[in-house]
């Protein structure tokens, strides 16, 4: 465990904070987790990933821990009479064989409850996802105003690109 996440650590030193970054637990991809930098004693944080299922059955994400909030729940977002509102995942989410579930183009988040600090841009948290089948995973959150260069309508933003 110790060597994996220094091998981790190594990577994320090595990438930078602004390139996409990615962990894996059984055929389950955990693509880019990132965060918005929040305003001082901000109530919540949001988190988004992209989620990829390599395998022949599928998963669930099913929890969500971080020392970053007392606790982190998988919201999805909607608009019910006009009122643009959230609504807790209870069943969390579903990852069909070969799909891959992009939580910022299905109005998806990760909610961090009562953040322990105002989150700053280019600052990293630990989080540990917890797949039904495939297990549970440590990654690493990157606090950013938008999200990944891989984004392919994002690129305008980022000149380090290539
Ligand atoms: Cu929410």
């Amino acid at each position: 465990m110790t060597r994996l996440l220094a091998a981790l650590a190594m990577s994320m030193a090595l990438s930078g904070v602004a390139l996409a970054h990615q962990f894996k637990v059984g055929p389950i991809e955990v693509g880019h987790p990132w965060s918005r930098p929040t305003p001082p004693s901000a109530p919540v944080a949001s988190g988004y990933v992209k989620l990829t299922n390599g395998g022949a059955e599928t998963d669930r994400l099913v929890e969500i821990t971080s020392p970053i909030g007392k606790r982190a729940e998988i919201h999805r977002s909607l608009v019910q009479d006009g009122v643009a509102t959230m609504r807790p995942l209870t069943e969390g989410v579903a990852i069909e064989p070969g799909a891959t579930v992009d939580f910022e183009a299905e109005r998806l988040h990760v909610m961090f409850i009562e953040p322990t600090r105002q989150l700053k841009e280019d600052e990293k948290f630990p989080a540990t996802l917890v797949f039904e089948k495939a297990g549970s995973v440590e990654v690493e959150f990157v606090v950013q105003r938008r999200p990944a260069p891989a984004a392919p309508e994002d690129h305008s933003g980022h000149g380090a690109a290539p």
